[in-house]
């Protein structure tokens, strides 16, 4: 093992002072060798540690300036928790959620340009250099974008020791079918909102790895997230169409085993919206990546929710045995879970509750799933925050129903008795708020007292 850490990408090879200089953060400085067995630090010179910066790129550049950001990253958190590292750390998913959060985005320019794509060559053969495109969003030569060290490091901060927890990311645990949801305020002007989830998915099978068709999903445990705004629109996660993985078994009568018969018009650029805007249908979410990131462009001010929710788990992590481990992160402090786990469809005896907070200023207006059903002798019950009863509902009467709250939260409870007869339970689609200066137009006024009359 051999290499140098630096965060600074752009560094030629510099004087060690000079590069003190311009380090104006963090910096972590390992240089290592390994000689005749034994690890064995560089030795300095007065000024210089013999800093060699490659003009290469690829996974192998990039893997030791990551793994000491990584580094960094674990001594933060330990510095905060003041845990050992040992009993209290951080899932690879989370470090992996906090570079991808904060990583910047890169789309495509000249300059950016280092090397041909030997796939697109093979493809066009036209005899000229081409290369990877990449958009907005993931792409298929920069991923997520460039790592930020500083950024990720800063979101390692406001640290709750009673609860354990950070601010801004948490390890949250999700069962199949279950749905959890967290709140994040924006309260000031901001161009941008992020959230992103990562989950170390299950290992799979490695005969499944020979099937073809690379459209098809290879997850073991898909889970899916959406961002739902405070005037009640959907923002979903990113994807990224497969390429064509066809190879390309001779050119010019020589045999190129491996390259792929992918043209440049084949590369698209990933996409975050949904034909309709106002569903969750299926195809609004990735399932082909254990990483889902949404990003809201000019977020409205207001509560933001996040949505999590467990499409598919077959396999488990936690220490139930009953759900997948996954990694939260925000911009913005998430605000503590509504102690709510939906689940579809639920079990007899298995009632629960979720509360969720609206505001005592507006009118909310709540949407329900249209699957919403409870079996025999089985109720959801309404309540809002005075503990009044808002309604009762069995059977389908809730499927697809829009409910009108005035109240600072709003309690659904499911009652489930222990018979055969159970439903899907309750999902809610949408909550959402009518700014009351809409509501309080002359025009609107004037045709009520008419009503009224
Ligand atoms: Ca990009
Ligand atoms: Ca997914
Ligand atoms: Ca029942």
């Amino acid at each position: 093992m051999y290499g140098h850490f630096l965060i600074n990408l752009k560094q030629s090879e510099k004087k060690l002072t000079e590069i003190d200089k311009e380090q104006k953060a963090y910096y972590l400085r390992v240089d290592f060798n390994f000689e005749r067995g034994t690890v064995t630090p560089y030795i300095c010179n007065n000024d210089s540690c013999g800093y060699r910066y490659l003009g290469a790129g690829g996974t192998s550049q990039s893997a030791p300036f990551v793994s000491g950001i990584v580094a960094l990253m674990y001594q933060k958190f330990h510095k905060h928790t003041r845990d050992p590292l040992e009993t209290h750390s951080m899932r690879n998913s989370t470090t992996k959620a906090l570079l991808i959060h904060t990583a910047v985005d890169m789309e495509d320019s000249e300059q950016a340009h280092f090397a041909c794509n030997p796939d697109l060559d093979a493809a066009h053969n036209d005899g000229k250099c081409h290369f990877t495109p990449y958009g907005k969003g993931p792409d298929f030569a920069t991923g997520w974008g460039y790592v930020d060290g500083k950024k990720a490091l800063d979101l390692i901060s406001d640290y709750d020791s009673i609860t354990k927890e950070f601010s801004k990311f948490k390890e949250i645990e999700i069962g199949n079918g279950i749905e959890k949801r967290w709140t994040v305020k924006v309260d000031s002007a901001s161009n941008h909102l992020r959230t992103t989830l990562v989950w170390d998915d299950f290992s799979g099978i490695s005969s499944s790895t020979k099937i073809k068709n690379f459209k098809d999903i290879r997850l073991i445990n898909d889970l899916d997230m959406y961002m739902l705004s405070p005037s009640g629109k959907y923002y979903y996660p990113w994807r990224l169409d497969t390429l064509p993985t066809n190879t390309i078994g001779t050119i010019g009568g020589q045999v190129s085993s491996g390259i792929e018969n992918i043209h440049e018009n084949d590369i698209g650029n990933a996409y975050n919206t949904c034909n309709s805007n106002d569903n969750l249908g299926y195809g609004c979410f990735d399932h082909l990546n254990n990483v889902e990131v949404v990003d809201v462009e000019n977020p409205e001010y207001g509560t933001w929710q996040i949505v999590v929710f467990g499409r598919s788990i077959t396999e488990t992590n936690n220490d139930k045995g009953n759900a997948q481990v996954a990694s939260l992160v925000s911009d913005l402090p998430l605000s503590a879970d509504t102690k709510c786990n939906v689940e579809h469809g639920y079990a007899p005896q298995t009632d629960y509750q979720c509360t969720y907070e609206l505001g005592n200023d507006k009118i909310y207006y709540v949407s329900f799933h249209d699957s919403t059903s409870v079996g025999d002798g089985d109720d959801i019950t309404l309540t809002d925050a005075n503990g009044n009863t808002l309604g009762i509902y069995t059977d389908n009467q809730l499927a697809g129903k829009t409910v009108k709250v005035k109240s600072r939260n709003l309690t659904i409870t499911l009652h489930s008795n222990n018979d055969n007869s159970q439903g899907w339970g309750f999902g809610v689609t949408k909550i959402y708020s009518i700014n009351e200066s809409i509501l309080k137009l002359p025009f609107e006024a004037i045709k009520k007292k008419r009503i009224n009359q």
